[in-house]
Order: C-alpha cells, then sequence, then structure tokens
C-alpha cells in the first residue's frame, strides 16, 4: 500500500464514528482531504443525514463546499461533537505536532471545542519524542517583528539544537496564513522532552498567536499502517 492508501484506510476507519446530525470539525491535510471526501459521499448516498461542517482552513471550506456539505462557525456551534484531523507527529501519549499544512490556528479552535478528537495518520507520522521527525514544528506569529520571535524562539530552544526559519512560498515571498500571520518553523536536534512546559514558555511570547504541539487534546489516534489499521486511545 502507498502513503496515501494508508492515509485513505486510516481516514475510512475515521468516518465509522461519524454519526448522523453530527456537528463536525473537518480537517486539513492530505489525510483530512480523504475524510471530507468520503464523508461527502455518505452525505450525497444519503447514508449520513443532517451533518453540519465546520473547516478548519479556507481550502477546506472551499473542498467541502463543492461536496455540498452544509457549514457553519464556532460563532454559532461553540461545541462539537466530533473533529477529524491528520497530523504531522504522534508521541506515544498521543500528543501531537500539527501545522505544516499552515492551518494550526483554526485547527487547535475547532479541535479543542469538539467533545471528541480523532486523529488519522499513517505510521510514518509516529515518533518517540515531539520535534522527533527533525521536520518542523510550526509557530504562528503576527506580522510585525515576526524576525524578533523568530530569534526569541530559536533561543529558547537552543539546548535542543532548535533551528527557527519563516516559512516561504516558492516565490521566497512569506507564507500568510488564514489568519493574515506568519509561520516560524523550529527543527529541533533533540526531542522535545516537556511539551507542556515547552507550550506554555512559547505561548507567553508577546506576538506569538500559536503553536504546533497540540498536547492531550487528541481522543483517538487512528493508525494505518503495513499490518493494518490500529485505533490507540486515551
Ligand atoms: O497541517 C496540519 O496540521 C495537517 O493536518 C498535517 O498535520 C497532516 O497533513 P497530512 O495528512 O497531509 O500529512
Amino acid at each position: 500500500l502507498t502513503q496515501d492508501g494508508l492515509k485513505k484506510l486510516a481516514a475510512d476507519k475515521a468516518v465509522d464514528y461519524v454519526k448522523s446530525g453530527m456537528v463536525l470539525g473537518l480537517g486539513t491535510g492530505s489525510t483530512a482531504a480523504f475524510v471530507v471526501d468520503k464523508i461527502g459521499g455518505l452525505l450525497k448516498s444519503g447514508e449520513l443525514k443532517d451533518i453540519i461542517g465546520i473547516p478548519t482552513s479556507k481550502r477546506t471550506e472551499e473542498q467541502a463546499r463543492s461536496l455540498g456539505i452544509p457549514l457553519t462557525t464556532l460563532d454559532d456551534h461553540p461545541l462539537l461533537d466530533l473533529a477529524i484531523d491528520g497530523a504531522d507527529e504522534v508521541d506515544p501519549g498521543l500528543n501531537l505536532v500539527k501545522g505544516r499544512g499552515g492551518a494550526l490556528l483554526r485547527e487547535k479552535m475547532v479541535e479543542a471545542a469538539s467533545k471528541s478528537f480523532v486523529v488519522v495518520v499513517d505510521e510514518s507520522k509516529l515518533v518517540s519524542g515531539l520535534g522527533g521527525s527533525k521536520l518542523a514544528m510550526p509557530v504562528e506569529v503576527v506580522q510585525f517583528c515576526w524576525k524578533y520571535n523568530l530569534v526569541r524562539l530559536q533561543d529558547m530552544f537552543k539546548e535542543l539544537g532548535c533551528e527557527a526559519k519563516l516559512r516561504v512560498n516558492a516565490d521566497g515571498k512569506p507564507y500568510v496564513t488564514d489568519n493574515f500571520n506568519y509561520i516560524v518553523d523550529l527543527y529541533f536536534e533533540t526531542p522535545i522532552k516537556d511539551g507542556l512546559g515547552a507550550g506554555k514558555e512559547i505561548g507567553k511570547l508577546e506576538g506569538v498567536v500559536e503553536h504546533g504541539l497540540f498536547l492531550d487534546m487528541a481522543t483517538a489516534v487512528i493508525i494505518a499502517g503495513k499490518t493494518g489499521v490500529e485505533v490507540k486511545s486515551k
């Protein structure tokens, strides 16, 4: 099975948790896109009814709209039944790194407002410690003096061999999130030991809007691997 095949397998399993009448958080990224596709199909076939979705990004909103999934917002539905989304890293305690797709702020707002939050990943996302993939741990920062905050973030984690980079588009211009902010990506040599502490410290920095550590938020993680699909829950 290709990685996409595994993502689709995890996505299909997650949709079993969706019941008619639910208010759903719709995730962002390639795995979440399979979930949104499947929900659209079940609504069309009538197997699912009375679903209303809250998208976690403009691109998920567009995908959901094109599938005819009725949409709402946190303003009108501050409590959701279930959110389903992908992740970039999953540690043994089901803590996550998310945000490489740039949607971390809206994802965290929606997923924190959901009674259940089911994560869908292929086995390549499993890590022993957060930051362990040596890939980006994103932090959303205001555009104003973004460099000042990039330096403060890099210094904060210098013992972990952290390197901070402003996320840019292919044309070299800064990536701008749906919320008109920038993203500073943190790359760690050594994984983060105390995720809770790290999250708290990052959150204290004035001008930092949100970070990609989703700690103690997932209620279940669906992992698709060579040997099949496994569900890990809290
Ligand atoms: O950016 C995000 O948070 C995405 O959900 C990401 O974590 C997973 O994206 P993928 O399913 O395309 O790997």
